[in-house]
């Protein structure tokens, strides 16, 4: 008998118990296990089959790690039929989360019971493909088309009590798994309820697929899995029976498996879990956190400690003035407010955070018992520096000292206080109480626990944590740096702002390079730029002075309402400031340019061939760990399209070789701006790939 699949008689009742940690996944050994175990039940005289996960859940999909393997019999889509096709009557008893190929296997069995705590769904749109084993024809025959749809094309997760209203569970049950499921068969055999196989019901009514497909690739993005998925649908309502539904269901599936979306979002998916998984960290154990400090209310800290009240942990937050001190509360209410209103806090929970888990202080000794605490003051390496030295005073031994800073060097803060090795970098993104990248900056002295402990917070706040080093940018801000650089080359030599950001949110981005920039502020940008000219910028790199001049202007983007766009109150997004276009000309004319055309293709490719040849630099110096690092980053902070499996990922499915063709033959017009990455050389010296460097871990 299967070790994955245990098989027990109880009564007239076969169980089939999937034991196969940590989520049941569907791999060929459980796939075999529960054929072989259908088979013996029907010559067992059964006159029932129960099938039910061990463990954390029933079956939680197929399993991910066979994708891209050769196929190995039986295949998910066959065992479905079979399971189906069975004369015994076959019930599932679901918990946990039964997701893509695990409800396919439920939905082929009779009848669904869950425990209240169980969870269903069809997430494969989320792996750039579809549901593969007749998900997309059962479901709707039971639901509808437009559940079905629903559920199929964003693939939620849905709570037992919904489905069973939707019908996706046919019973509810409290208890063990097994237990409720052996009670809900008994009473069906009671009651002598006969086999109830989906692919027997009525065609489900159809709608306008044409309109509604259209609709759903608009909001993807350019991601084509959820809007290949309403053509699966539409075969359940339009194709001659249930098996050609299935045919067309499996075309569709695998034209997807083949495609670089699948193996971006795979790699994503896979990259997202092990960002956290460092060999440095291994055997390592976090320090306690029961309380923490915040320093400086503004909108960072205080979106820090909205993140931190809402993972359940009390806040001290220090600020300089009790004015200062009430504005921060009042942000945090506002943060507080909006995860009421978004249903992710009651009430009550909201008021007992601002009672009495929310500490508003002005000095600095009501940091004493903090475990950790995080300065979020001004960029200012004079003001850290004063704020570091009062925390080394007053924090309790063993408290973490971290900064919140997004450039500044963390070694030099460091190094003022007693304690070196209890200081780290966290660098929230904002709004940090909404963004999930966490930036966990390690410096030269940072003791592994206190690196361990950033991580450890990270989790409890819900945040994707990332190793970084210490440079200008850590790795996220230094690769933008150089990929916003790269297209303000390109407005000068003649692009538009316009143009590149319309090529760039039609490549996948969710806003271009210049409305990112206005909505954090055009006036962040123009301190940098001073702050390296001040610092002495090679002769070599292009300078501009446009952006300064809409800045002297007084245009700082969203939040003076004018930037590369005028934006009107109320209306989402804004549309092009015609004061850019002559500022551009004059600075091209200033430069003796004369202007020339782009291609979309073009703009896309030179800003996506800079941000991976500087995240090739990142992670040769060390900054960035491996590529996933940088992956994971992009897509957490910068919005990176996802369904590319982030900058590293897209490079390997270009070709490294073909991205060094592109740097050397830019390098003619500008050889400051367009080095090869020595790491970008060494690969393709050696003809590997970025995935190959993350093989090595
Ligand atoms: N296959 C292989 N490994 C999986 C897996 C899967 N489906 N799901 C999770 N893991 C691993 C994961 O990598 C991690 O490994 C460990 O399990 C714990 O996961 C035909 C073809 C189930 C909600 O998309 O959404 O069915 O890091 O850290 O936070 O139509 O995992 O420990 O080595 O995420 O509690 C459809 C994907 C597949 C579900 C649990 N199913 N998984 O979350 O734990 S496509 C999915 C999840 C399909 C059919 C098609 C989550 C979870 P490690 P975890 P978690």
């Amino acid at each position: 008998m299967s070790q994955v699949i245990g098989y027990e008689k109880v009564d007239d009742i076969a169980v089939l118990s999937a034991r196969n940690p940590p989520v049941n996944a569907l791999g060929v050994d459980v796939r075999r296990g529960l054929l072989s175990g259908i088979e013996r039940a029907e010559a067992d005289g059964a006159r029932a089959v129960l099938i039910y996960g061990e463990g954390r859940t029933y079956f939680a999909g197929a399993d991910i790690r066979e994708f891209g393997k050769p196929p190995q019999e039986p295949g998910l889509p066959a065992l479905c039929n079979r399971i189906e096709a069975s004369p015994l009557l076959v019930v599932s008893a679901l918990h946990g989360t039964a997701l893509g190929g695990g409800l396919e296997v439920a939905l082929s069995c009779h009848y669904r019971i869950a425990v209240p705590s169980a969870k269903v769904g069809l997430p494969e749109v989320n792996l750039g493909i579809i549901p593969g084993a007749g998900g997309t024809q059962r479901l709707p025959r039971i639901i509808g088309v437009e559940a079905a749809l629903d559920m199929i094309t964003t693939g939620r997760h849905v709570r037992a009590a919904e489905a069973l209203e939707m019908g996706v569970l046919d019973k509810i049950g409290e208890g063990d798994p097994r237990e409720v499921g052996l009670a809900y068969t008994r009473a069906l055999l009671a009651a002598n309820t006969p086999r109830r196989p989906i692919c027997e019901m009525p065609t489900p009514e159809p709608i306008d697929f044409d309109a509604r497909y259209e609709a759903v690739l608009k909001k993807g993005r350019g991601q084509l899995s959820p809007a290949v998925a309403v053509r699966a649908v539409q075969a359940a309502c339009e194709a001659d029976d249930f098996a050609s539904g299935l045919v067309r269901e499996r075309e569709l599936f695998t034209e997807l498996m083949a495609s670089d979306q699948r193996k971006g979002l795979i790699h994503a998916f896979f990259a997202e879990r092990a960002v956290s998984k460092l060999p440095e960290l291994q055997g390592v154990v976090p320090r306690d956190l029961h309380q923490i400090g915040v320093i400086g209310g503004g909108t960072m800290g205080a979106g820090i400690a909205t993140s931190a009240l809402l993972a359940g942990l009390p806040v001290v937050l220090l600020e300089m003035t009790p004015e200062a001190a009430k504005a921060a509360q009042a942000r945090i209410a506002s943060n507080l407010a909006g995860a009421v209103k978004r249903g992710k806090l009651s009430q009550s929970d909201h008021d007992d955070i601002l009672q009495n888990r929310l500490e508003l202080a002005l000095d600095y000794d009501a940091l004493q018992n903090v475990d950790l605490v995080i300065e979020a003051v001004f960029e200012d390496m004079e003001v850290k520096k004063q704020v570091f030295a009062q925390l080394d005073a007053v924090c309790k031994g063993g408290a973490v000292l971290a900064t919140n800073t997004s450039y500044l060097d963390i070694n030099e803060i460091a190094a003022l206080t007693r304690r070196p090795d209890d200081v780290i970098g966290l660098h929230f993104f904002s709004p940090a109480h909404v963004m999930k990248l966490l930036e966990v900056v390690v410096a030269d002295r940072t003791a592994p626990e206190v690196v361990a402990t950033g991580f450890a917070l990270g989790k409890r706040l819900g945040k994707t944590a990332v190793r970084a080093g210490v440079c200008d940018g850590f790795i996220g801000n230094r690769i933008l740096s150089a990929y916003r650089t790269c297209a303000d080359h390109m407005v000068l030599d003649g692009a538009s702002p316009y143009q590149i950001d319309a090529a760039l949110t039609a490549f996948g981005f969710a806003m271009g390079p210049f409305a990112v920039s206005d909505l954090a502020g055009l006036d962040i940008g123009w301190a940098a730029r001073k702050r390296k000219r001040a610092a002495g910028l090679d002769p070599r790199a292009r300078d501009s002075f446009y952006a300064d001049k809409l800045c002297e202007g007084g245009y700082f983007g969203q939040k003076t309402g004018k930037g590369y766009y005028v934006y009107e109150t109320g209306r989402r997004g804004g549309v092009p400031n015609p004061e850019v276009m002559p500022l551009i000309e004059a600075e091209r004319a200033a430069q003796g340019i004369s202007a020339r055309g782009f291609t979309d293709d073009e703009i896309v490719r030179r800003y996506m061939v800079a941000m991976v040849n500087e995240a090739a630099r990142v992670i040769g110096e060390g900054i960035a760990r491996r590529p996933l690092d940088v992956d994971v980053t992009l897509i957490y902070g910068y919005g990176f399209p996802r369904y590319w499996g982030g900058p590293l990922k897209w490079a390997d499915l270009q070709g490294l070789p073909n991205l060094l063709d592109d740097i050397r033959r830019w390098s003619e017009e500008d050889p400051y701006f367009w080095q090869p990455a020595p790491l970008l050389e060494q690969l393709v010296a050696e003809g590997r790939s970025f995935d190959d460097l993350n093989k090595d871990g």
